[in-house]
């Protein structure tokens, strides 16, 4: 791949392709897991009367037969689903793009699809003249909002998902993923469900996923695809996928996009309550964009199509922290820091000559915070973002020391921003 053009960043900072230039400056994303799981709300009573819970897994975790899956399918009304709050919220947190689940792995696709009847408006009890779909590129792109749409590979309802019959499920796919294109214009396609499931083996291969991607770049050049079109290795796609993790390392060369979920699962489960703190998700935004990678942030609409109010909140508390002070700075066209080691009492990113340390053990006023610098550069200036206390840098052992003169700003992290000016490179390399 070439260089990208993302001049704003530290010079370590991953090559990826022109088309993914966007991705990698907007750093933050709403994940939105809404399907027929949805109607079901987490859990699924069988016949002798016990109950089995799970999200978005159930059909297969809780083996309900295919029949009684379509059948409760068929009472899915999700008439409460509003694409202008939805694209609100990810507004009021920050987030600058959207991916909603066009078709999980139980194969029901939330848009018309032509390919087969199981979908939103010919299998549901929905409004047949609406398509979420359709609602959700508009409102997203009125708001400058860019959407991409989650695509599963797997199927456990397609009854040709088998070795054997594979070719006529990858021209339902193909015939899908066109319509998808041609319809919607996403600006990226999040595929899952390539690996190697046990029973039936999964039969996508590699070459499956190269082929994918040509198919689509053929469409459209300026797809941003993440790398589970294939089989995951550094070749395949954009960038990395970690689920429900923040690695620690910087990506290697290669872009990537943390995806979470605000409480414990992914799709709607209507006592699910282990929802994190905006706090905790703010810090975890700030980890990732240190660290090069994006954080795809999930919400799980119920059954009518509401968005959970504590996800809303946690959303909106974020936004709070990015807008407040300029701290987005931090966030935005902001990556992993080349000149300093990342240290233990936050987290530091880059963007272009400025630092910004984000601070979330204060040392107290007159204590030291401790950089290690990795090569050599001169501070210009610091200053506490949304404060006029006094910061003072001074040389100290393998890097710098900055000793703020007051009390932290803000319990989630206060922001030092340094101006810098890297040291020239001299004939033995950086001084
Ligand atoms: O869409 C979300 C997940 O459904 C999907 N990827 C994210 C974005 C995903 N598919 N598989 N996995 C994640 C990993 C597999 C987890 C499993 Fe399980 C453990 C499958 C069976 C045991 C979780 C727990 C799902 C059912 C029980």
């Amino acid at each position: 791949a070439a260089p990208g053009p993302g001049t704003n960043y530290a010079t370590d900072d991953p090559f990826t392709s022109e088309r993914a230039a966007w991705f990698r400056d907007d750093r933050f994303g709403m994940f939105i897991h809404f399907g027929a799981y949805s109607n079901l709300e987490g859990e699924y009573k069988n016949p002798d009367g016990s109950v089995c819970r799970n999200a978005e897994w159930i059909m297969r975790e809780c083996r309900i037969p295919k029949d009684e899956y379509e059948k409760q399918a068929a009472t899915f009304n999700p008439q409460d689903f509003d694409a202008k709050a939805i694209v609100a919220a990810a507004k009021s947190a920050g987030q600058k793009y959207i991916v909603l689940t066009s078709k999980h792995h139980d194969g029901y696709a939330m848009w018309p699809t032509k390919q087969n009847s199981w979908n939103l408006r010919d299998h549901s009890s929905f409004d047949k003249n609406r398509d979420i779909i359709a609602e959700l590129k508009q409102a997203a792109e009125a708001e400058g909002i860019k959407l991409g749409l989650y695509y599963s590979i797997w199927d456990w309802h397609d009854p040709d998902f088998t070795s054997s019959s594979f070719p006529k499920y990858k021209e339902r796919m193909y015939g899908q993923l066109k319509e998808l294109i041609d319809n919607y214009d996403p600006a990226l396609m999040w595929f899952d469900g390539e690996w190697d499931a046990d029973r039936p083996t999964n039969p996508w291969t590699s070459r499956d996923g190269e082929e994918l991607q040509t198919y689509l770049h053929d469409l459209n050049p300026d797809l941003v695809i993440n790398n589970r079109v294939g089989k995951r290795r550094v070749t395949d796609g954009d960038y990395g996928t970690p689920e429900q993790e923040i690695p620690q390392g910087s990506g290697e060369g290669q872009l990537w996009e943390s995806c979470m979920t605000i409480n414990n699962n992914w799709g709607y489960v209507y006592d699910d309550n282990g929802w994190k703190s905006g706090a905790q998700l703010t810090r975890n935004l700030l980890h990732t964009s240190s660290r090069n990678g994006n954080y795809l942030l999930n919400i799980g609409p119920d059954k009518r199509g509401r968005v959970p109010a504590p996800s809303t909140a946690a959303l909106k508390e974020m936004g709070d922290w990015l807008r407040s002070s300029g701290q987005s700075a931090a966030v935005y066209k902001a990556g992993f820091p080349g000149v300093v080691s990342q240290p233990n009492w936050g987290v530091v990113s880059q963007s272009g000559n400025d630092l910004y340390a984000s601070v979330y053990q204060w040392p107290g006023a007159g204590k030291p915070l401790h950089l290690t610098a990795n090569t050599g550069f001169t501070v210009n200036g610091a200053s506490v973002l949304g404060s006029d206390q006094k910061v003072t840098v001074t040389k100290a052992g393998d890097g710098y020391d900055i000793t703020p003169a007051g009390d932290a700003t803000n319990p989630t992290a206060t922001v030092i921003k340094l101006s810098i000016t890297p040291a020239a490179p001299t004939a033995e390399g950086n001084g």
